[in-house]
């Protein structure tokens, strides 16, 4: 008998939302995700948008066989009977030609109303729409943790430099510390904007991704659920089957052998990132014009 390497027994959810792959640029990572779906199965599974990137795809062609893999893996999945439904975002665009047709067994989307099990109405959307709505501001133009010490000793040499161009003195700290504080309320406005349209169309909630910030959390009365990336954070969206809701993060290291890669995320599975939200550090995101 030929032994064959053993797949995993996934584990099921009613429905899965994944957004921002971003296949295409070099900062996605599909590996991560296909990982995902060989331990999870569903019976709704969800692609909010960004999941290829046209616009760096327009740029310069970065397509290898783990991007056809995922791409193979979703059709399967399609055809094996999970329903699957595309809604593509602002750096899918193209695909938004396509709506209300089929791409082989998946269905694209503008948006589309869930139903939980036990019965609330989602609103799915990408929500780019809601940029607009929102600020202008490079949210994303932000630093990490670790940075800012960087950031002091550079500011240093900044006043050092201008001390010498007769320029008074310039607050780097401050200037980094207004724009984090632009993008933590860039966050809160885009993500009241979109609420506030679950709301206008008499729904309980609403699901989205687009800002790259997994977040689950009620709104004024209404639920908002963020998918989140697989650029960074790795995250999904998943219903139980009693209708609850759950974020989880999937994060597998690239370079790691096969044969390890269950264990690497075995010691923390699908853990709930609901209480990570409250004063943690800004999004950093090295290639900002992901979203
Ligand atoms: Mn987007």
């Amino acid at each position: 008998m030929i032994q064959r390497m053993e797949e995993p027994t996934p584990q099921k959810f009613r429905s899965i939302w994944v957004s921002d792959l971003h296949l295409g640029a070099k900062s996605s990572r599909p590996h991560c995700l296909l990982d995902f779906f060989r331990h999870h199965s569903c019976d709704n599974l969800y692609l909010v948008g960004d999941m290829i990137d046209g616009w760096r795809l327009k740029k310069s062609w970065f397509w290898d066989q783990l991007h056809n893999d995922v791409v193979q893996k979703v059709l399967r999945q399609a055809r094996k009977g999970t329903k699957v439904i595309y809604i593509p975002g602002n750096h899918d665009q193209f695909a938004r030609d396509h709506i209300g047709l089929m791409m082989g067994d998946i269905e694209v989307m503008r948006d589309y109303e869930h139903e939980t099990a036990d019965g609330r109405r989602l609103l799915v959307m990408h929500g780019d729409e809601f940029d607009s709505v929102v600020t202008h501001a490079k949210w994303l133009a932000v630093l990490g943790s670790g940075a800012y010490e960087f950031s002091v000793v550079l500011n240093r040499w900044v006043n050092a430099i201008r001390e010498k161009m007769g320029l008074p003195y310039w607050s780097l700290s401050n200037y980094l510390k207004q724009k984090v504080k632009n993008a933590m309320q860039f966050i809160d406005n885009y993500e009241h904007a979109v609420a506030e349209e679950a709301r206008r169309r008499g729904v309980q909630g609403v699901v989205c991704g687009h800002i790259h910030r997994a977040d689950m959390k009620t709104l004024e009365g209404i639920e908002y659920f963020n998918t989140g990336d697989w650029v960074e954070s790795c995250t999904a969206l998943v219903e139980h089957f009693d209708g609850r809701m759950e974020l989880m993060e999937w994060n597998v290291p690239k370079n790691l052998p096969k044969t390890n890669r269950a264990s690497a995320h075995m010691t923390q599975p699908g853990r709930s990132l609901a209480v990570r939200r409250v004063n943690e550090e800004p999004v950093h995101d090295p290639e900002a014009a992901l979203v």
